[in-house]
């Protein structure tokens, strides 16, 4: 059944949203855990007023320059990230010359085969994590050790979206650029990556392919001076003011 969301609806977005995790669902793209995921970033997405910030919007070029300034960036992507954007992931990973690779906290492998099918069709070119790896990151336990060895495993730059903590520093701990995008600025993973997007990847990821086009047409030495001048810490903090303060 697909409920009929009328477009003056107070919510109207938030529970389109709603509808594109459920239809993942349906699809077998999305594990229950997943819808349970979402609510708890929808909470945070409605104290940050549903928008992008300008805190959000600062470390979203941060991200963007560091994926364009590597030498073989990664887009991790998940279940929940395959049904809520995977056309806007596919464009991204075209701007940056990155790689996708599907990596899945609850691996199974019809689950693979689905989430391949839904990139593909949103005009995906390679995808890894398909095939069973030899090669893992060491210090974790789950089936989301398992990498590639032509993405991940020997990527400089990996974005990892809605990513669980123990992943997350993991990643660092291999010497990996991290970054992630988390409505929960206080969450381990939050915390742990170099960069975090605190935003709805739904805008995010939008949001970052219109930095890399622009950036991608300045000179290398401008990247790097505002990666240089981002401070995840600071940068969380003040999404947390945005929370407590209401400000948006
Ligand atoms: O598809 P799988 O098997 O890999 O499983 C994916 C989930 C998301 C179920 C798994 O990674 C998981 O359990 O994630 P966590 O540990 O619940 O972390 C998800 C984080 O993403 C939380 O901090 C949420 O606040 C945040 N989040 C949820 N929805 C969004 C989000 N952040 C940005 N945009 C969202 N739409």
């Amino acid at each position: 059944m697909n409920i009929n969301i009328p477009p003056n609806h107070p919510r109207a977005k938030s529970l389109h949203v709603r509808e594109l995790l459920v239809n993942g669902f349906k699809k077998g793209l999305v594990v229950p855990e997943g819808l349970i995921a979402h609510g708890r970033g929808e909470a945070f997405d409605y104290l940050l007023g549903e928008h992008t910030s300008e805190t959000a919007r600062v470390a979203a070029k941060a991200a963007s320059s560091i994926l364009l300034l590597a030498n073989h960036p990664v887009i991790s992507v998940n279940g929940n990230v395959a049904a809520l954007c995977a056309k806007e992931i596919v464009e991204l990973s075209h701007v940056i010359g990155g790689v996708i690779e599907i990596n899945l906290f609850y691996r199974t492998k019809e689950r693979e085969i689905a989430i391949e099918r839904e990139f593909k069709k949103n005009k995906a070119g390679i995808v890894l994590g398909i095939k069973k790896s030899k090669v893992s990151i060491p210090e974790l336990q789950s089936e989301r050790r398992r990498v590639d060895l032509n993405g991940i495993y020997k990527s400089d730059a990996i974005l990892v979206p809605l990513e669980d903590g123990d992943r997350t520093e993991a990643l660092v701990n291999t010497g990996k650029t991290v970054i992630t995008i988390d409505l929960n600025p206080l969450s381990r993973t939050a915390k742990a990556a170099q960069i975090t997007v605190v935003d709805n990847i739904i805008r995010a990821i939008p949001e970052m392919i219109i930095a890399a086009k622009h950036l991608k047409t300045k000179d290398k030495s401008i990247l790097k001076k505002i990666v240089e001048e981002f401070d995840n810490e600071s940068n969380l903090a003040e999404s947390l003011k945005i929370i407590q303060g209401g400000k948006w």
